[in-house]
């Protein structure tokens, strides 16, 4: 077993924190301020291949295996969570067209996904249905070369500025077998969108619901076979709990690296917050903590590489694991903050209130447990 990584990682690593430090973290605070989403800034990372981390080569994509791209996401995030967060569930909603999609809708959309010219949303919430995903009601029936589709979807990262939907709907029974999946053109007639929601964090990136009325979809947009569209969208979001929890861990980097600056600067009863052993220990915790979510990480996206039997599982144990001990370790920093934590002018209030709905979407923490306990008693 071998720890230490390539020069083709290390190489990779450089370029994303040197664009993080200077596209990214000089900005993060007016975005979040703003609710601006930085669709420029996107297009330059994917002038640098960030847009098709995972993407296979063939179409247009780098085709970095998922352990690769997780030190990319974490090393982005540092400089902007939020942003970063949007980027992760582009790669993913890319890699599921150029996986799943057909030669000619592959050729049509992936070139434009993997350079960051056009962007992705990946749809498969709705008002009625979270974390019982397989309970979607949105439908899409066959009309001789096409489907229409009618329904509605919530929560949708990017929706109403991005170019493309990789959405789920019931072609068939109730259940999961019962849903395909479509990449639709998000400018398609019929579509409408919702207002953007006012959230805690995650603030550089749109958030709304969109609207699906007689939306007419060719045929050849369905990504898989019919029926296949449940088990493609979890496919999906194995590597996109591994991508949101690499962008706790970057988070939880800055936060941790922040705190232990300030701490030697900070004094207090004469002398430097550093030298209480309390405070020590604190960083300490925190920085093992961060080691171990990374660890963890890092495995996870080694078994979806080797295409593990177990990988579900050690991706659903990653997310889990990763998001709760990042959002503690932001929570810890902001703590030895003190006063100046909880204030917009230090970053760390916006690392929590990014972190946070980490432990949320992609699947809630509660479903991850859900996934690894059905797994350990199936025996
Ligand atoms: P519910 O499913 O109603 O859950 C409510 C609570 O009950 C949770 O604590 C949950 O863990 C718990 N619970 C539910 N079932 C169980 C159970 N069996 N056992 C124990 N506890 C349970 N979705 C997309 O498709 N695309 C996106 O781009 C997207 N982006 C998002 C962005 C943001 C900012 C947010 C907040 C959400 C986003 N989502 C997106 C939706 C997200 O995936 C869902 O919010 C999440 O899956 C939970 O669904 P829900 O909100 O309906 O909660
Ligand atoms: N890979 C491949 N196939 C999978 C799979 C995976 N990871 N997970 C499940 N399947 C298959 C499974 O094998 C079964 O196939 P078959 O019928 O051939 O046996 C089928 O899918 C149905 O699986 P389950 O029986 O486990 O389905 P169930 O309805 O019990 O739900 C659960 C499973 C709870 C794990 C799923 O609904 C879930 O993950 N819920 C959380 C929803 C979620 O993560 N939403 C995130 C939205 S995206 C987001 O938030 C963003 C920010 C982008």
């Amino acid at each position: 077993m071998d720890f230490s990584l390539s020069e083709e990682q290390l190489a990779y690593r450089d370029t994303a924190r040197q664009f993080s430090d200077k596209a990214l973290a000089p900005f993060a605070a007016e975005w979040d301020a703003e609710s601006h989403f930085p669709v420029e800034t996107l297009r330059e990372a994917g002038a640098l291949g960030f847009m098709g981390l995972y993407t296979p080569e063939e179409a247009g994509g780098l085709g970095l295996p998922r352990l690769d791209a997780a030190m990319v996401f974490e090393e982005l995030s540092q400089g902007c969570t939020s942003t970063t967060a949007f980027i992760t569930i582009h790669n993913m909603a890319t890699w599921m067209v150029a996986t799943f999609g057909g030669d000619e809708v592959r050729a049509e959309w992936c070139p434009a996904l993997t350079t960051g010219e056009r962007l992705a949303s990946y749809c498969l919430t709705e008002p009625g249905a979270g974390s019982d995903a397989a309970s979607l009601k949105t439908s899409a029936r066959r009309d001789g070369d096409d489907y229409i589709l009618n329904g509605t979807k919530a929560f949708i990262s990017g929706a109403g500025s991005t170019d493309v939907l990789v959405l789920m709907a019931r072609t068939g029974a109730a259940g999961p077998g019962g849903v395909s999946c479509f990449l639709v053109p998000a400018d398609s007639a019929g579509i409408s969108y919702g207002r953007n929601e006012d959230k805690m964090g995650w603030k550089s990136q749109p958030t709304r619901q969109v609207n699906l009325e007689n939306v007419r979809v060719p045929a050849r947009y369905r990504l898989g076979d019919e029926g296949e569209g449940f088990r493609i969208a979890m496919r999906g979001l194995d590597g996109g709990r591994i991508n949101i929890a690499s962008c706790s861990l970057g988070a939880a980097s800055a936060a941790l690296a922040q705190a232990t600056e300030y701490v030697q600067t900070r004094q207090q009863f004469g002398q430097a917050l550093a030298e209480f052993q309390t405070v020590q220990f604190r960083l300490a915790d925190m920085a093992t903590q961060l080691v171990a979510a990374r660890q963890m990480v890092y495995l996870a996206a080694w078994k979806l590489d080797q295409g593990d039997a177990e990988r579900t599982l050690y991706c659903a144990m990653a997310k889990r694991l990763a998001t709760d001990l990042c959002f503690d370790i932001c929570n810890d920093a902001l703590q030895l903050h003190g006063g100046y934590g909880y204030i917009r002018e230090y970053p760390l209030e916006r690392y929590l209130r990014d972190a946070r709905v980490h432990q949320i979407l992609e699947g809630t923490n509660e479903i991850m447990r859900v996934i690894i306990a059905r797994r350990l008693l199936a025996g």
